[in-house]
């Protein structure tokens, strides 16, 4: 086993990889930019070291400097977490080079199953149903018939890419050559790749993906599935499992097609297969996502599986400590989101200090997290600030505990995407279970601003209609003189303190 983990990575999932490490008995290493320099994972680690200014490029992102940190401290492995370098081949062969353990797949099964090309025929050569589509990167003109093959809608996306980055659907034949033309230009900027294939469009898709663990010595089981279409912009907002949709004997089908697909890819470590499902539950591999994800507690909780301890052991070479038949999954788990942006301002990213903070807790609440009261939140990074993850016997009990656990949940200084999710909580589509990947398209937060702006405004007008009708003081507009330089909604307030 190791001694010491350095944790490349910031925020929640530093602190909750740090969890497992402790309770491993391991010690740890932070890391953190100019930015982070007081933030929550660096108090929490046995130790932290300096790595660089704020910018991604310049710190979370940069391989040398992560890796010189971990040997001078005598860090004999290092987790990624999600995002930043967890995905890069390259820095895992660095990581390998160096000396020290890569807490995740091996190189090569990152750089197979990260060209989506390699992927799908990866796949398509196992036997694992996928998207109907090109079998290759296509040119141009190849594209073109191409998809007279596949029928239309297609979708065009990048090799070197994933998570939607690169992708367009495209409905009308005369627009491909152009659509085809923008995503290369995309392609290559992001990823420096411009090869592109095509699918047929999976309309009204579910996203569901389907964790996997695999040893180093060839055992590979899978711990359900989690449903992911609650997606914005292509950021997952709400993760549960098990899915609404997905029966038992569909859940063996995918379990068994994901264990296949990883096998095949000789993948070691935690990893997640994603699949689209269509209206007729037929599924039909996407991806893989070889690293820890963000959503991977819904799984702990309807498993009793601690991922990341998972992850450790496979990495130290231990055998897997469980069978498939050993896992069993129970009750309900739902997990929010919760952002620093602003849900009614068309979530526009929302930095800022932290005035007042209160976590809910409580039976069948676990929030990781990593922000505290007087923290600064800058907008160098991801704007999540929390998971919210809640256990029910039930889906319906595990909603109620959301709604519950929601209420309890109090950020002030900043905007966040807390009112988002007690009005998706809220809906009878979403309390229903049906929806797919278009749910949001059709989402709005309703009429007015925050509900604590309309309480001020609805207070503003009952203090003006009531002093108005007295011939009393009525609220001055600010630097008038008597409104004493207060905004309106301040009057409102103090006047409203003043008659309670
Ligand atoms: C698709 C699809 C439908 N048909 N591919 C989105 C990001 C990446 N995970 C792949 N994604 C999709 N690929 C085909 N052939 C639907 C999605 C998809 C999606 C698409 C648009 C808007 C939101 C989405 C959420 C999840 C999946």
């Amino acid at each position: 086993m190791f001694r010491k983990i350095l944790i490349a990575n910031r925020g929640e999932i530093a602190i909750r990889i740090m969890r497992a490490c402790e309770e491993r008995g391991l010690a740890t290493a932070a890391v953190f930019s100019d930015a982070d320099r007081t933030a929550l994972h660096v108090r929490y680690a046995s130790e932290a070291y300096h790595i660089g200014p704020s910018k991604p490029s310049e710190s979370y992102l940069n391989m040398d400097r992560i890796i010189e940190v971990a040997k001078k401290c005598g860090a004999d492995a290092i987790h990624p977490g999600y995002g930043f370098l967890s995905e890069n081949a390259e820095f895992a062969q660095r990581v390998l080079d160096a000396g020290l353990t890569f807490i995740g797949p091996p190189p090569e099964a990152i750089r197979l199953l990260g060209d989506k090309v390699q992927a799908r025929r990866t796949m398509m050569a196992a036997g694992v149903p996928v998207v109907p589509g090109t079998e290759a990167g296509v040119g141009d003109a190849e594209a073109i018939d191409a998809a007279k093959d596949i029928g239309f809608p297609v979708m065009v996306k990048a090799a070197a890419g994933g998570g939607g980055k690169g992708m367009r659907l495209v409905s009308d034949p005369k627009e491909l050559p152009r659509a085809i033309a923008a995503a290369r230009r995309e392609a290559m900027g992001a990823f420096g790749d411009d090869t592109i294939y095509l699918e047929k469009v999976i309309p009204n898709a579910r996203h569901i993906e389907v964790q996997i663990l695999a040893d180093s010595h060839g055992n590979v089981i899978h711990l359900g599935e989690r449903e992911c279409s609650i997606q914005r912009r292509h950021q997952k907002m709400i993760e549960e499992s098990p899915s609404p949709v997905v029966t038992p004997e569909m859940r063996q089908r995918m379990g068994e097609v994901a264990v296949r697909a990883v096998k095949a890819a000789g993948y070691v470590n935690a990893g997640t297969v994603e699949f689209l499902v269509d209206p007729d539950m037929n599924f039909y591999f996407l991806e893989v996502n070889t690293r820890l994800q963000v959503e991977h507690p819904v799984t702990e909780m309807v498993t009793g599986v601690d991922i990341v301890k998972e992850q450790l052991s496979i990495a130290s070479g231990r055998t897997l400590r469980f069978a498939q038949e050993d896992i069993q999954m129970r009750g309900w788990a739902i997990e929010a989101r919760i952002t620093a942006e602003d849900p009614y301002n068309n979530f526009l990213p929302s930095g800022g200090r932290i005035e007042y903070l209160s976590l809910p807790t409580g039976p069948g609440v676990r929030v990781e997290s990593g922000i505290y009261e007087g923290f600064e939140v800058s907008l160098f990074y991801d704007p999540l600030l929390a998971k919210l993850i809640v256990w029910g016997e039930s889906r319906a009990g595990a909603i109620l505990r959301m709604r519950r656990a929601l209420r309890e949940f109090r950020i002030s200084g900043i905007s966040t995407s807390i009112p988002f999710h007690q009005r998706v909580m809220d809906s009878a589509r979403f309390q229903g279970g049906h929806f797919d990947t278009t749910f949001l398209e059709r989402f709005s937060m309703g009429g007015g601003g925050s509900p604590e702006n309309e309480r001020i405004a609805a207070l503003a007008a009952a203090m003006l209609a009531d002093r108005e009708s007295k011939g009393r003081v009525t609220l001055k507009p600010p630097g008038s003189g008597e409104g004493r330089g207060m905004s309106l909604w301040k009057q409102a307030a103090l006047l409203g303190g003043l008659r309670r």
